[in-house]
């Protein structure tokens, strides 16, 4: 007869933005009180793993989902921090992941309609959540729509060479927007959904030649996203994107710190003036729209986007002390 004494449970609320999974951990983590986001992802990294793997990894996850641990705010002018984590290890910041973070705080009843400063391991970041109108309305006070104004994004090289095994010659440009994206149009691939097998073995080999050829963001920083940019299959959108995640599943929403990269880069190219809407397509056609501010440095921008978020699940992640895969597949936990 089975028993359930000794059970671990992770209080956790799913949602999907533009199609990209969020879990958020909202009780059941360590206690990191105190600790801001950049502290907290060292302390979960040396002493307490088990709960990014438990929470994301099969079998209770799977390769797609972005992870999210609130925390308490570490400041007056803050309602929360958040540390983003994925299958494979910790992100700086994730777009569609604070657009679903924004949901879930509302859903939740922890925050109302207006603006609400998040810390997360790359800076602050802002959501802006509107009142729900009644031809929009969910079971939520706010709309689905949320905006954040994301953390300073820049471009740091531009027209990079790279040899792809198996494919020769491509150029990109490094950008960060809050993870280090290699951005990179002239692939000739065909950025469809039905193609993703294809554009995620190219990008693989992509991301294996930066790595090979020492090609880095700044102070030697590895460059874990590869995005692939393309013409949009709507003319009322301004271009498409394909986005390969560190852990090689690829990002179903237009990717926000993607997003926030590829406007730093048309803000160096001087082709988008601040203020102008860029509507970014992602690959399964869901549209995130982004403007940007000029930064304090001169190649500094601060990002803006929004998107759609909707909640898909309250649950509770039970980990019994006797399953063998209570931490997750493919990992030992603490003990
Ligand atoms: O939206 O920034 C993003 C993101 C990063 C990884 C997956 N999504």
């Amino acid at each position: 007869m089975a028993t359930f004494s000794g059970l671990r449970r992770l209080e956790v609320v799913d949602s999907h933005t533009a199609g990209e999974p969020t879990r958020v951990v909202v009780t059941g983590g360590p206690d990191l009180a105190g600790l801001t986001p950049a502290q907290a992802v060292e302390r979960l990294r040396r002493e307490h793993d088990w709960l990014r793997t438990a929470a994301v990894l099969e079998p209770r996850g799977s390769d797609i989902l972005v992870g999210a641990l609130l925390l308490p705010p570490t400041r007056f002018d803050t309602a929360a921090g958040v540390v983003f984590f994925n299958n494979v290890g910790y992100l700086g910041m994730c777009g569609h992941g604070m657009i679903g973070v924004g949901v879930t705080l509302a859903y939740l009843g922890r925050i109302p309609a207006g603006e609400h400063r998040i810390e997360t391991p790359a800076g602050d970041v802002t959501l802006r959540l509107a009142p729900s109108e009644r031809r929009h309305a969910s079971f939520l006070h706010v709309d689905s729509r949320v905006s954040i104004r994301n953390v300073a994004s820049r471009r740091y090289r531009a027209r990079v060479p790279v040899d792809v095994p198996g494919h020769g010659r491509i150029t990109g440009d490094i950008a960060w927007g809050g993870n280090w994206f290699f951005l990179c149009s002239d692939h000739g691939l065909e950025l469809r959904f039905g193609r993703v097998e294809q554009l995620t073995d190219f990008s693989r080999r992509l991301r294996a030649a930066l790595g090979a050829g020492g090609i880095t963001g700044e102070a030697g920083a590895e460059i874990d996203h590869i995005e692939l940019i393309g013409p949009p299959a709507l003319s009322e959108n301004h271009g498409r994107n394909f986005v390969l995640c560190p852990g090689l599943a690829y990002d179903r929403s237009p990717c926000g710190t993607g997003t926030s990269a590829k406007l730093a880069c048309l803000a160096a190219d001087g082709v988008l003036e601040p203020g102008v809407a860029w509507r970014q397509e992602g690959i399964l056609g869901s549209v995130f729209e982004g403007s940007y501010e000029r930064g304090e440095s001169g190649d500094e921008i601060l990002p803006t986007l929004a998107g759609r978020a909707y909640i898909t699940a309250r649950s509770e992640l039970l980990l019994d002390p006797s399953d063998p895969f209570r931490w997750g597949i493919g990992t030992h936990g603490p003990d």
